[in-house]
Order: structure tokens, then sequence, then C-alpha cells
């Protein structure tokens, strides 16, 4: 690897043994742009963005996704911060691919919590080589990201399911395990979580199973997302539309991601 980058073996250790470790500081110089573009988002949503609450539940949860292309304080923060090279080392990977970005917004006293799940089955993409990182732009405590440690090895797919219906995502349920409830059985699974400062990060693996509770705190909940791949990441065909779905994107199983949608962002 080229590119010195302020991770220790140790962290890198720990991602690949529990599949999701803390990375102090990692976007911390990145926290106002972040933020800016976090405003533009929320006030040009894009044609995925939701919001995640079923009417008399309180607060606000919104999400978008995939407009890092068209949002230049995203852009630059893809291109210009650390995320690409860390990203190549946590995967051991030669090359990274952006494969999208997505933001998320719990505003104060938003009690619903973000399902438990496994992002790997909603998208069209298998490998060992993957990576989320999810960083707060506000301190945050009990809203924050909830990781179980070990469940990016687990054999069966944990069942996707819609976060405002809960209902299914694809026909074919038999195909997965139920969605396990890591708070009800302690002993059966370890939940790594970390009181994060903003621009502290958690790297996870696309197939970690992980949920957030509701912001029951006074002060906002908005958090920024990037999802990479590494080198043997391929396309795959899933039971249905995938989320996010890239509609026309004429792939077909067994490829790496067209580069010229999902760039090469490390090396630079
Ligand atoms: O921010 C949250 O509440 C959940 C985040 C999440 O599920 C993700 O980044 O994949």
């Amino acid at each position: 690897m080229s590119q010195a980058v302020p991770i220790s073996q140790s962290q890198v250790e720990a991602y690949r043994r529990d599949g999701a470790v803390l990375l102090k500081g990692l976007f911390t110089d990145w926290i106002e742009t972040i933020r800016a573009g976090i405003e533009r988002n929320m006030a040009e949503p894009g044609p995925y963005a939701a919001e995640n609450l079923n009417e008399g539940e309180e607060g606000r949860f919104f999400d978008d996704y995939c407009n890092w292309q068209r949002i230049p304080e995203f852009a630059e923060v893809v291109r210009r911060s650390q995320a690409g090279a860390v990203a190549a080392q946590l995967m051991d990977s030669n090359e990274v691919q952006m494969f999208h970005d997505h933001v998320l917004v719990k505003e104060p006293g938003t009690t619903k919590p973000t399902p438990w799940h496994q992002d790997s089955p909603y998208y069209f993409v298998e490998g060992r080589q993957t990576v989320s990182f999810w960083s707060p732009v506000d301190p945050v405590a009990e809203a924050s990201l909830r990781c179980v440690a070990g469940s990016h090895c687990w054999e069966k797919p944990v069942l996707p399911t819609r976060w405002l219906s809960e209902k299914g995502f694809y026909p074919d349920a038999e195909a997965y395990q139920p969605v396990p409830d890591p708070d009800a059985e302690p002993d059966k699974y370890h939940v790594v979580e970390w009181t994060m400062e903003p621009g502290d990060a958690v790297a996870f693996d696309f197939k970690t199973l992980h949920g957030a509770r509701g912001n029951l705190s006074k002060i906002r909940r908005r958090a920024f997302s990037l999802r990479f791949v590494g080198d043997d990441a391929r396309y795959v065909t899933r039971p249905g539309r995938t989320s996010p779905p890239f509609p026309g994107h004429e792939m077909k199983d067994g490829q790496r991601l067209r580069e010229d949608w999902f760039p090469v962002i490390y090396p630079r």
C-alpha cells in the first residue's frame, strides 16, 4: 500500500474479527464540509429520499442516498479524505471503488429505532472486500450505530425488510434467517457500540448486522455514510429490485461494478 494511513494493525484485526471497528477522528477535517453537504441534501433531496416514520411516530427520520456526484461537498470527501486509503487497508484490497453515499438524520425526540439489518442482502454486490463508514457530525451516545460482532461471518443472510412497513424486501423469505433481536438475547449476541464525537467513524462490513436506537436526546443526530468495495466484489442479481437500485446499470452476474458509475477512488 503506497499511502500512510492513520489506522493500526490492531484496528485492522478488530475489523476482520468483529466486522466493525471504531476509527476515532477519521473525518474530523471534513466535519464542516459534511454538515454543509447534509444541509444541501436535505434542501434538495434526490429521488430516493425518504421520511421513515409512520403516522403518529414522533420526531423526524430522514434518509437519502446516491447523491455524492451531485453534491460537491460529498464528492470532495469521497475524493480527498483518507476514507479510500483506510478502506483499502481494512479490506486488504489494491483498489477501492466507490459504491454510494447515505445520509441518515434523526432529529431530537425521534423514538423510532433503525431496525436490525445487514446491508449486503439489499445490495447487488457480493464479495469479501466491502466496507461502510458511518460517521456522525453531532456528538452521539444512545443513538449511535450498534453492530453485532462476528455477524459478518454468518452463513445465512438475515431477512431484509422495509424500514417503514417492516415487510420482507424480497419474495423468498426462506432464503434468509429471521431478523434476530440481540437485545432480547444478550448472551447470544455481542453488540458493540461507541459514544462518538463528530468526525469519528465506525467501519463495518456489508454483512455485519447493525441498527440504532431512536434519538431521544436534545440534539440532532446527523450521520453520513460512505460505502466502498474492493478487488473481489462482483455484481450479483438479487430476487427483486435492490436498494439502491441504480436503474439501467446493465451489469451481469460476476462482473466487477462498472467503473464509469462506481469509480476507483483509491489509488487516486
Ligand atoms: O444511521 C442509522 O440509524 C443506521 C445506519 C445504517 O443502517 C447504515 O449506515 O447502514
